[in-house]
Parts: structure tokens; sequence; C-alpha cells
């Protein structure tokens, strides 16, 4: 089913006038890895084509090839004149910035969604959904393989970027026999595995370091359920001086911890409410579940949630007012 899908995609391609590539806001190495890789793919097959992203790549992914091609302004985008629009890794309509652009799109614009995340609406005319794939670089060394498409070492570092950073340099349960397999074969088409690790995740800062303490340092077990929790207040991030995104693989990490059945860090937000991120390493445990009952969803290893409140302290841990 995939195979015919990749087909079609790439005749999409082919055939398109003027491509659009799409992802997700506050971009993380996949999703700038996988619209760098198809920029890189189109500019190869002589296509014009954009890049869209709602906001601009983080200074860390700086050594990404095209990603200094990467439009964040809307108003400047002129969506109109696409005839197909390339969506990447952004999980839901919403999260590719373009959603009212999308939904009221021309008849002639035709939509594909290449994402790894479980499906959470419907609104491409062509969907390559796959949750089993530890990155959404993963879905496009496939697509790329099935269509004998060539990959040089520009497409190679994009595609090996989205393999370390979504899975935490090989250590989530996403990493698959067939994820380590397409990170070596980057490697010999001359991606530089030991300078994408040091760029994309030897990047903490001192207050960045600060902070994940604090967040082992609350750590706590729920001995009824073998379940660890752990909380940032606001003040915490005050404390330690540090932004939101240095918290880019913290639950990652924290999951690490031996014997446990799962992990929750429960994130104060600023704007009121509370962002909840779950992790399992549990071959039989489905974190989804948890987190679709609270509102949220995700992959059956690491999801999430957000719900209104403060975090209060109580004599036995942690409140949700
Ligand atoms: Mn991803």
């Amino acid at each position: 089913m995939n195979k015919e899908r990749f087909l079609a995609c790439f005749e999409k391609i082919k055939t398109a006038d003027n491509i659009l590539f799409a992802t997700h806001h506050n971009p993380d190495g996949d999703a700038v890895g996988s619209i760098c890789a198809m920029m890189e793919l189109a500019k190869n097959l002589g296509k014009n084509y954009s890049a869209f992203c709602a906001d601009k790549p983080p200074a860390q992914f700086a050594y990404i090839p095209n990603q200094e091609n990467i439009n964040s302004d809307r108003e400047q985008l002129n969506f109109g004149k696409f005839d197909l629009i390339i969506a990447l890794d952004c999980g839901s309509l919403q999260r590719t910035g373009l959603a009212m652009e999308i939904k009221n799109r021309g008849k002639k614009q035709f939509v594909v969604e290449i994402d790894h995340h479980p499906k959470a609406d419907d609104y491409s005319d062509l969907e390559i959904r796959m949750p089993e794939c530890s990155s959404t670089c993963e879905i496009i060394y496939l697509f790329i393989k099935e269509n004998k498409a060539k990959i040089n070492k520009n497409i190679a570092d994009c595609l090996l970027t989205g393999i370390i950073t979504d899975t935490g340099n090989f250590l989530y349960p996403s990493t698959s026999e067939r994820t380590v397999k397409i990170a070596s074969e980057m490697m010999l088409y001359g991606a530089q595995y030991p300078r994408i690790f040091e760029m994309s995740m030897r990047n903490k800062s001192l207050p960045g370091m600060k902070l994940w303490g604090k967040a082992i340092n609350n750590l706590k077990i729920n001995t009824e359920y073998n379940f660890a929790c752990t909380v940032l207040s606001k003040e915490d991030l005050l404390e330690c001086s540090a932004d939101d995104s240095e918290l880019e693989g913290v639950s990652g990490f924290l999951s690490n911890l031996e014997g446990v059945n799962g992990l929750l860090l429960l994130r104060e937000m600023e704007d009121g409410t509370i962002k909840g991120s779950l992790r399992s390493n549990k071959e039989k445990i489905d974190i989804s579940k948890l987190a679709m009952f609270l509102g949220g969803g995700g992959h059956k290893k690491a999801s999430g949630f957000k719900i209104e409140g403060e975090l209060k302290r109580t004599n036995t841990g942690w409140e949700i007012i």
C-alpha cells in the first residue's frame, strides 16, 4: 500500500509546476531534516519549489543544507501559486501553520502528507502515514529508495539528523533494525555522524542542564503503578533562566530510569496550561491510551497532552488545580 503511495507522490512531484514543502512550527531535527531533504530532492529533479515553516530553524541546525531557504513569513508565501503542497512531520493540520490555506485550497492544489505521527485529522489528498517509523526522515528514505531517486551527501546529512534527533541518538524504542541500517547507509553516502551528533544533540547550555537537574530532582515513583512522575513549574524555569527549547529530549532521558513502567513529565506553561509528556520503554504498554484519555495523543511509547491548570505542591506530591 505504501509502495503505491510512494510512487504516486513521486509522480506528483515530477509533474508539479510549483511545489510547497511545509513542516511544523518549533521545528525539531526531524522537521528540518525532512523538509531540507525534500528541498534537495526537488532541486536535483530541477523543480520549482518553496519551503515553509512558521518558525525559523534553531541555530543548532544551521549546518543542515538548504535550511537557509526555509521561508517563515506566511505573507510572502503566495500560497495560491502552488499546485502541490507536501506537509512533513506535522502530526495535525494545525501544526502545518497553514491550516486556513490548506482547508480553503483551490481545486488544482493537491496536498500530500508524509508523517510518522498517529493520525489526528484528515486533510490531505494523499496520505503517507507510517507510525512504525522512527522519524519522518526514515519514511523519506523509503520513499526515495522506492522511486530509485538519487541520494547525495546533502540528503544523507538531512536524513541522519532526523533519525538521530527523533530517536535520541538511537535510545528510544522507536529505533528499529531498519533505522540503524538506514543511519549507517547515510554514513556511506558521506553523512558525518559525529558532527551531526555534536551539533544537534550536544547543545545543552548551563541553564538548560540545571533545568534538567530540577526535573531529575523532582522525580518520584508511584509504587502502586510503578510509574515515575516529575514536574517543572514556572518558577523552576525562571530560577534556571532557561528557555523552553532546552527541554528537548528530557522526557526521553528520564525514561531511562530502571524498572519503571513509564514516565510522566508535567510542565507548567506560560499560558496557564500544563503540558504532559508520557514515555514508556515497556513492550506491552501503549502509553498513548493514557494520553488520549487526557485529551492528547501520540505514539505508543511517546505521547503527550495539554490541560488547563496550575501545579500545586502537596504533602505527598503534586496536584493540578
Ligand atoms: Mn518526527
